[in-house]
């Protein structure tokens, strides 16, 4: 590499300019030297995966100087810090991020292409931290990207998990699952600080003591103490010196051996100790919405709260600020309950460890947190058996009798004689086995609630969070999703940024309403036919991709209309699978039958003990085989399933997206966010009524989005009179047709059992009204194949998508929780 420096430039470069120079010929000996002294490679023998780690530990050095600087001045400043508390975090790959965001994309460029590489091949290979299971995690990860280039003061904390979300591979059309090793090469973005280091009691009981003024307290006697450890990770906001804290907490056993087994000679004993330690943090739970009450479940979440908790309280002392000063330093949000046992465990840290008393710590508490939720789906609220939670935290369960006892006295004055009530709103469930609610802790525990989409706000205050928001109404609040332009769309889409901005100028990915700017050019020819281009270019760079990963070829020129998502029932993969196979149908039987050809794609993963979800990707794999090998269909339809949805293809799949299915029951979707994905890259969407495709037909308006499906009202009417699917199939000669074929093993090479299962579920109870929606689906997509005949129109209201997307930024949404809820002031940084 000496050699190289000497030849590659001629500039004399100073220590600092190594570390910290942005031009091309700076970064290429920076990464020259991070081969050589990090990776001990030369040239001549790097793997693409080398140039990769030499450049993003090459990009790292250059986000350190504003990383240090602006926790330096958080420090300095002691201003409130807002601290994002998620169980998940579906971060996707970094390094293209952060070259966008510190605008280092084209000198990377440079460099590695006088280095003989291709930075969209380094780019591939890094593995992504797939620290999430869905929606919920990467809301966070955008959030965090915004509270970046908002400039605000934030960190966020969370679970450093040693395998993330399984990786799926289809196996004759099933999902399997293989294990995510994505720290296996090492992972260049963090920083491990092995001196910020907490311990996190476990199990035993409790006990009363004096303490020294003579009071008597109570006292934790932990079974088993483990140590949580700090790795930290980047967030650099998009053109701005800030660059925030993610900081996540993996757990390590607190000796390395347990000496008492190993002086009695046991050492296998001694050494499994430290292994069941270490469990804590070895895996993410799969599962999107249904919470699953296990132990080790449970353990996660109090192992990182108390961590997060303990370094807030460490920052304070650093600072020199007052205990009870502590609400003021920190607003504290809990990405849905996941982290609400983060109530009880304040209230602990200060009464039992800083000696306050009950009333000053509940203020301080309440003060501190608010509360997300993300779900209402009922199986969904998370809850834990009573005997088990006082295994696992007998000191919080004490805590929240008295939080309970007290809060069901405030109850009773405001709604006297009302014992049903009391019960409804308990902490503890006292339906059959006991149990610990954590939706009720959370609202209890915080000082704002709030839902993700307009819709999903108004039905919390009306289901599931009824009785609180009859409480405390001033609480509630709405703050609709939103998600980061840069990522997809500056990033996922270079076709459409060049275009923007040109059109635009280079602000809009800050400043999203200047999208609507682009109004303007509609009724420009030239401009739709560029538009279309790009969109063109995406289609085939999809294509490309899917046919490396799966062997079917599919031709841009068809209309691409794409669902991906997880696979759950309330989604309604399988109403779109209806409407495939009816189209497959009407071919089979018309051969003259004509549409606009189009191209399904599905991606997603089911959960592993999802029996049906799981069926529902075999049956999209049989269709899609079945469909693609009959030449009498396939000049028409083509089906495909996108192995392993991640970030990392979702930055190639929504780009390319002619229509957007976003289907679900209306009234079970929170919010979803893919939506706003799609629709900024210009796709239309066919959609109920549910979650933030409200809001976002409001934005495009009706005649510019394809609205079909009963209403959230309509659905719970419908299912409170007693829903009876064989009154639809019975009605309606073709479904009837499209659900035999499905049962009749025509895709599944005559086997009638596999889809069984399928089958009886939609026509004996169909939970999530499929076939009460069937019908109207299937007209709505026809209006879909009728708009796309007139490519001009069909632009028309693409551009439009794009144009009034602004409002569905994550900038916009953390602005709104940053004024309403936190009370946070944004903190320029400058190095
Ligand atoms: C979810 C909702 O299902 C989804 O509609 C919403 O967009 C996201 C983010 O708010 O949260 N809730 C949930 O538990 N998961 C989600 O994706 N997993």
């Amino acid at each position: 590499p000496h050699a190289k420096r000497a030849t590659s430039s001629a500039t004399i470069l100073s220590g600092a300019d190594v570390r910290t120079g942005l031009d091309s010929a700076v970064l290429q000996q920076a990464v020259l030297d991070h081969l050589y002294y990090s990776l001990g490679r030369l040239p001549a023998v790097a793997t693409p995966a080398n140039y990769y780690r030499a450049l993003a530990l090459a990009i790292r050095d250059r986000l350190q100087q504003r990383w240090i600087r602006t926790s330096e001045t958080y420090f300095e400043r002691g201003r409130k810090l807002a601290c994002y508390l998620s169980a998940e975090f579906l971060l996707g790959p970094h390094l293209g991020n952060n070259l966008l965001n510190l605008g280092l994309e084209q000198a990377a460029r440079e460099a590695l292409t006088a280095l003989g590489q291709d930075l969209d091949a380094i780019l591939d290979c890094e593995p992504e931290p797939g620290l999430g299971n869905g929606g919920l995690g990467r809301l966070a990860a955008c959030y965090l990207d915004s509270l970046a280039t908002l400039q605000y003061p934030a960190i966020g904390y969370g679970i450093r998990y040693e395998f993330g979300i399984f990786a799926q591979e289809i196996r004759d059309g099933w999902q399997t699952e293989r294990t995510d090793k994505w720290l296996s090469g090492g992972n260049p973005w963090e920083i491990a600080k092995p001196d910020i280091a907490y311990e996190v009691k476990w199990g035993g009981h409790t006990e009363r003591y004096i303490d020294d003024d003579g009071a008597e307290r109570r006292r934790w006697v932990p079974y088993r103490v483990v140590r949580g450890i700090a790795y930290d990770t980047p967030i650099q906001g998009y053109g701005v010196d800030t660059c925030n804290t993610l900081r996540l907490w993996s757990a390590e056993a607190a000796e390395s051996f347990d000496f008492q087994a190993f002086n009695t000679g046991d050492y296998f004993q001694a050494v499994d100790a430290k292994l069941r330690s270490e469990t804590i943090t070895k895996v993410l739970y799969p599962n999107d919405e249904p919470a699953i009450g296990k132990r080790l479940r449970l353990a996660q979440q109090y192992f990182f709260v108390t961590c997060s908790l303990q370094d807030m309280l460490r920052i304070l002392d650093l600072a020199g600020g007052a205990i009870e000063q502590f609400a003021e330093h920190f607003a504290v949000q809990l990405n849905d309950t996941h982290p609400s046992i983060g109530v009880a465990e304040l209230m602990r840290l200060l009464i039992d460890e800083r000696g306050l008393d009950w009333d000053a710590a509940w203020t301080i508490t309440v003060a501190t947190f608010g509360y997300t939720n993300h779900t209402l789906l009922p199986e969904a609220l998370e809850t834990w058996p009573l005997p088990l939670f006082r295994e696992v935290l007998p000191r919080h369960l004490e805590i929240i009798y008295e939080i309970n006892r007290r809060f069901l006295d405030e109850v009773r004055a405001c709604f006297p004689d009302d014992s049903a009530r009391v019960a409804r709103m308990s902490l503890i469930g006292e339906a059959g086995e006991k149990q610990v609610r954590m939706a009720h802790l959370a609202c209890v525990g915080s000082h704002a609630i709030n839902g993700v989409a307009a819709l999903h706000s108004e039905l919390l205050k009306a289901s599931v969070l009824s009785d609180f928001h009859a409480l405390w109404p001033e609480r509630f609040s709405n703050k609709t999703n939103g998600v980061t332009p840069r990522r997809f769309l500056a990033l996922a889409n270079p076709g459409l940024r060049a275009l923007l901005d040109e059109t635009l100028g280079a602000s809009w990915p800050v400043d999203l309403g200047r999208l609507r700017e682009l109004e303007s050019h509609i009724d420009d020819p030239a401009f739709r036919e560029r538009w279309r281009a790009v969109k063109h270019a995406n289609k085939q760079r999809l294509a490309d991709y899917v046919q490396a990963h799966t062997g079917i070829v599919l031709d841009p020129d068809w209309l691409f209309d794409i669902q991906v998502k997880r696979i759950h029932e309330y989604k309604r993969q399988h109403l779109n699978l209806l409407h495939i196979v009816t189209l497959y149908q009407r071919l089979k039987t018309y051969p003259a039958f004509s549409f606009p050809p189009r191209a399904f794609l599905f991606g997603g993963k089911a959960a592993p003990g999802y029996f049906t979800a799981k069926r529902i990707i075999k049956l999209i794999n049989a269709v899609a085989e079945t469909i693609n090998a009959d030449p009498e269909v396939n000049g028409r339809l083509k089906v495909a399933f996108v192995p392993n949805f991640s970030v990392k293809n979702a930055q190639l799949i929504y780009p390319a997206a002619d229509l957007s299915e976003q289907i679900s029951t209306a009234g079970k979707e929170a919010s979803g966010t893919g939506n706003m994905k799609f629709m900024l890259n210009g796709a239309l969407t066919i959609g109920t009524l549910d979650g933030a495709n409200v809001e976002m037909r409001d934005e495009v308006g009706a005649e510019n989005f394809f609205l079909f499906g009963r209403t959230a009202d309509e659905v719970a009417r419908l299912q409170g009179e007693g829903y009876r699917p064989a009154d639809y199939l019975a009605g309606d000669d073709e479904l009837k047709a499209v659900m035999e074929l499905i049962g009749s093993g025509h895709f599944s090479g005559g086997d009638s059992e596999v889809f069984r299962p399928l089958v009886e579920n939609l026509t004996q109870s169909d939970p999530f009204l499929v076939l009460a929606d069937y019908a109207a689906y299937v007209a709505c997509q026809e209006g879909v194949s009728a708009a796309w005949a007139d490519q001009e129109q069909w632009t028309r209201m693409s551009i439009i998508n794009c144009a009034r997307g602004g409002k569905f930024s994550s900038d916009r949404a953390i602005a709104e929780y940053a004024r309403e809820i936190w009370g946070l002031q944004s903190v320029p940084i400058q190095v």
